[in-house]
């Protein structure tokens, strides 16, 4: 995958800091996000923020490391750009060593600032949703560690389970140790030509390490970009440094000229659902009344086995009698 920043990195190098790279990729800065934030007042050109977000001018805060909080930061211009690329520079962190959560959400979503139960934003969204989920919710057998990223695309139709971490609605996911570090983490999420790509840089390597590629992702122009975080019982501060969408150009690509506009989102593949059975709810019942019970169900096996046995040898007898 070719990645913009690493040309990020050779520009900071000769002091470049044009928005534009040496490559045919373009930022597009109405859909991005770059220190310094504010230009006047309390306001973000081209972002709303809402509920617990904070801006600094350093970063800024979805959610503080306290319990119970919900934040978001959206864009505020509808992206018309088909193939793209969005890197978030984020970093998650607290105070908390085993105990911390809920997690963030990277939205290309039609409903924006609508705050809700899913990482701080509503549910049964239409779009695609990225989510850094750093808290297990489910007790249960996990295929899975936490921090985990996955990927889910919604027509709107599906409820996203915090009791199996969506592990039956997601298309793809991986682990990812992304939580207090102290060098920079980033995401890039790539949407080219209907393959959906998620990197992450959070070795201290820059360089993109693949997380998912899910193939058959149509999403339609016009939604937008957003972030939202939410703590719970348990918390974190979940930041964003930055974000920068790039618009890819793909020189050999037939042009599509099919309006995508009105189309629901929807995926062709999705990760084979794991089975949505309960939890194994804790016995009620005490060893010795399950010895019992276990007992009587052996016997009465074993009964019912006998008196089949006979009336077999009586039924064998009767048809021997009738045939000789
Ligand atoms: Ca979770």
């Amino acid at each position: 995958m070719t990645s913009p920043r690493w040309w990020l990195l050779v520009l900071a190098l000769f002091g470049a800091t044009k928005g534009e790279w040496n490559t045919k990729d373009y930022m597009k800065r109405e859909h991005s996000l770059i220190r310094p934030y504010q230009a006047a007042g309390m306001t973000i050109p081209y972002w709303d923020f809402g509920g617990s977000t904070m801006v600094t001018n350093n970063y800024v805060r979805l959610t503080p490391d306290l319990q119970s909080k919900q934040g978001s930061l959206w864009n505020s211009v509808p992206c018309h750009v088909r193939n793209w690329e969005l890197q978030v520079h984020f970093k998650v962190h607290g105070a908390g060593k085993d105990l911390f959560g809920d997690g963030f959400a990277i939205w290309y979503a039609k409903d924006r600032m609508e705050l809700g139960p899913v990482f701080g934003n509503k549910d049964f969204f239409q779009g695609l949703a990225i989510i850094l989920d750093t808290y297990s919710n489910h007790n249960g057998p996990h295929n899975h560690q936490h921090p985990y990223i996955s990927a889910m695309v919604n027509n709107g139709s599906l409820h996203y389970d915090h009791d199996r971490d969506g592990t039956h609605t997601q298309l793809e996911g991986c682990e990812a140790k992304f939580r207090n570090l102290d060098h920079d983490t980033h995401i890039a999420i790539r949407y080219e030509k209907d393959t959906l790509t998620v990197s992450t840089d959070i070795a201290n390597k820059a360089a993109w390490k693949e997380c998912l590629s899910v193939k058959g992702i149509r999403l339609p122009t016009g939604y937008y970009f957003g972030i939202s975080a939410t703590t719970g019982d348990l918390s974190d501060n979940h930041d964003v440094i930055s974000v920068r969408l790039f618009e890819l150009d793909l020189p050999n690509d037939v042009k599509d000229n099919e309006d995508r506009s009105n189309i629901l989102p929807s995926a062709t593949y999705f990760e084979s659902p794991r089975e949505h059975v309960d939890d194994p709810k804790p016995s009620s019942m005490s060893g010795i009344k399950m010895f019992f019970l276990m007992l009587v169900a052996a016997l009465a096996l074993i009964t019912a086995v006998v008196i089949g046995i006979m009336y077999y040898q009586k039924h064998q007898e009767n048809s021997r009698k009738r045939f000789y």
